[in-house]
Formats: C-alpha cells, sequence, structure tokens
C-alpha cells in the first residue's frame, strides 16, 4: 500500500479516490456496463467515440485490485465500461465504491458469461434474466459438530428468494439484442435471446454450482435440484448478476440503482455442451454494442454534469 488513507469505514486516499477501484468523482458516469474479463471490456471500449487520432477513450484507470475503468462517450453520451473479475465480492466492491463516487441514479448492466441450466438456452444463446437469486454453501453445516453454534439440524447450501432486474432496461435490452443478433442467429454456434427467465448466482464456480470436486467435502449431490424446484424458470447459472440486483435493491433514496443483466451461454449444464471461441468472436461485439445502445436509451434521473469530469 503506497497512498495515505483515511476514514477506515470507507477508505479513501487524499485526493478522494476510492481503495479498491482506484477512482474519484468524475471518473466513472452513470450509465455503466460491466464485465469480468478485461478483455472484454477493452474490445467493448472500441465501439467508444474516438478522442483522439488514435482512437483512445476519455480515461482508463488499472487498480491495484484489479478494476479496470474505461471512461468515455458513446454516440455522445458519457458511458463507463468496468471490468471487476470475479464473483459476489467483487461486486460489492464495484457497486458500492461506484455508487460513493457518484451523484444521481445509477443504471448498470452487466454482460457476462454462464453456465446454462435449462434445454432452450444451449451455448451460443443470450440470457437476460426478470430476476436472480444466491446459492449460498452454508458453513455453519461443514462446521464440526464439537464447533457448530446451530443446535438443531443444517442444510449444506442456502437458497435465496428473488431480486428483480430493472424492468424498462431489460426490456429495452431485449429488444436491442434481438434486433442486433437477428442477422447472425442460428450462424456460426449462435442462438437467439431468452428472455424471462432466473439467474442463480452461486459463491463457488465450484460447490455451490453443483459441480464434482473429489478432492473436496461439498455435499453438493442435490444442490441443482434443490435450487430449481425452488426456483423452476431458472436458466442461467454464475456468479455476480443476482448480487448486482440485490445491491440495486438495496440502494437508497435519493440515488437509486437500477440494473440489468445479459449472459453468452458458455457451458451447456444440461447436455454438457461448450461455446466455440469463433462463436465468442462474434457474439461478444455484439452483445457489447446492443448493451451500449441501451444504456444510452435509459432515463437516468439527475444525471451528473460534464463539469469537472474527466468527459467534460
Ligand atoms: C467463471 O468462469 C466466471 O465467468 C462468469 C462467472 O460469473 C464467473 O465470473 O462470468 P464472467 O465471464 O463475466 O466473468
Amino acid at each position: 500500500m503506497k497512498e495515505t488513507l483515511s476514514n477506515a469505514n470507507f477508505p479513501r486516499d487524499s485526493e478522494g479516490r476510492v481503495y479498491h477501484l482506484g477512482i474519484r468523482h468524475g471518473e466513472v458516469a452513470n450509465r455503466i456496463l460491466t464485465v469480468g474479463d478485461h478483455a472484454r471490456a477493452k474490445a467493448i471500449a472500441r465501439w467508444l467515440d474516438t478522442e483522439d487520432e488514435a482512437g483512445a477513450p476519455v480515461f482508463v484507470n488499472h487498480s491495484h485490485r484489479g478494476f479496470l475503468t474505461i471512461t468515455g462517450r458513446y454516440k455522445g453520451i458519457p458511458v463507463t465500461i468496468m471490468a471487476i473479475g470475479m464473483g459476489n465480492c467483487m461486486m460489492d466492491f464495484f457497486v458500492r465504491e461506484t455508487r460513493a463516487v457518484t451523484t444521481g441514479t445509477l443504471a448498470i448492466i452487466r454482460f457476462g458469461s454462464c453456465g446454462s441450466l435449462s434445454a432452450n438456452a444451449p451455448a451460443g444463446t443470450v440470457v437476460v434474466p426478470r430476476g436472480g437469486y444466491c446459492i449460498r454453501k452454508n458453513l455453519e453445516y461443514f462446521v464440526k459438530e464439537e464447533n457448530r453454534l446451530s443446535k438443531g439440524p443444517v442444510e449444506p447450501y442456502l437458497i435465496s428468494g428473488v431480486f428483480d432486474a430493472d424492468k424498462e432496461i431489460s426490456q429495452i435490452l431485449v429488444q436491442e439484442l434481438e434486433t442486433a443478433m437477428a442477422p447472425i442467429t442460428g450462424k456460426h454456434g449462435v442462438g437467439g435471446v431468452v428472455a424471462n427467465g432466473l439467474n442463480a448466482d452461486g459463491c463457488s464456480f465450484y460447490s455451490s454450482q453443483g459441480r464434482k470436486d473429489p478432492a473436496f467435502w461439498d455435499d453438493n449431490e442435490n444442490v441443482i435440484q434443490q435450487s430449481m424446484e425452488a426456483h423452476p424458470d431458472t436458466v442461467s447459472l454464475e456468479m455476480e448478476t443476482s448480487m448486482l440486483f440485490h445491491l440495486a435493491e438495496c440502494a437508497r433514496e435519493p440515488n437509486p440503482i437500477r440494473a440489468a443483466g445479459c449472459m453468452q451461454v458458455f457451458a451447456d449444464r444440461v447436455s454438457n455442451g461448450f461455446i466455440h471461441p469463433d462463436t465468442v468472436a462474434i457474439l461478444e461485439p455484439t452483445v457489447g454494442k446492443s448493451v451500449l445502445e441501451t444504456l444510452i436509451k435509459v432515463q437516468v434521473d439527475n444525471e451528473m454534469s460534464a463539469e469537472g469530469t474527466v468527459w467534460e
């Protein structure tokens, strides 16, 4: 750690940068596309308006904790593309620290990859969930009997209820995706858009997503079946989108967060199929552009003015 920080409750450096994202007010826009993978963020950033002859966006920052922030304009409107890595924890850092350096409504769309639990969503399709829930390994179950706090029986996995996606953003997103994907659907392994189902976030890629790992005690033979019984319209399984919906629902006035998501199906857990890299090469730029188109069409209340920002 090189910087001098203040406020142990919400650490910032002397110039107001939040500790893990490494950004301050004026460096991130109200309209945000978030991904896991840095390469995906950089590829989508090629759609941004060019600011100089080299085609560079307005602002790029790599934080010491693995967050990549790219801020610029798309068709004249300020947008940020942020790569956050993987898991609920990174989504929590991203949403809270972004909220801390912005004002007004935030419109956030995650564009990720996922596994599919539905025969209707084979590899190469794009899922737009109406909501999401979380599957958590219940650590208490795995505590040695004599060390447990719980007196009664405990389940190995906890499955939450549903956190809703923003309806208006999701509707626009589906329209944009259907229009943009129409010319490529059915070709090169690209499927259609599957909307209105549910996403499940696992707290692990392995245990809570029902993968068998003989090297560890997971007791996860029934976790997928248990999830499908609780939420029969589950389509996708990944690690961030339901957390985004949850945090958006927890955001307090006067600064709401509106959130939606879309995921390319990389792994089909029903038929054990996998997406081909050539399909990703076609699908990813199309979906990325559709998300940017959606973001600039969304109503954002109290959007920050350009004064004092990197997009001024
Ligand atoms: C696992 O390989 C990662 O891929 C999925 C999962 O949610 C998890 O983060 O999403 P991204 O492709 O957006 O990282």
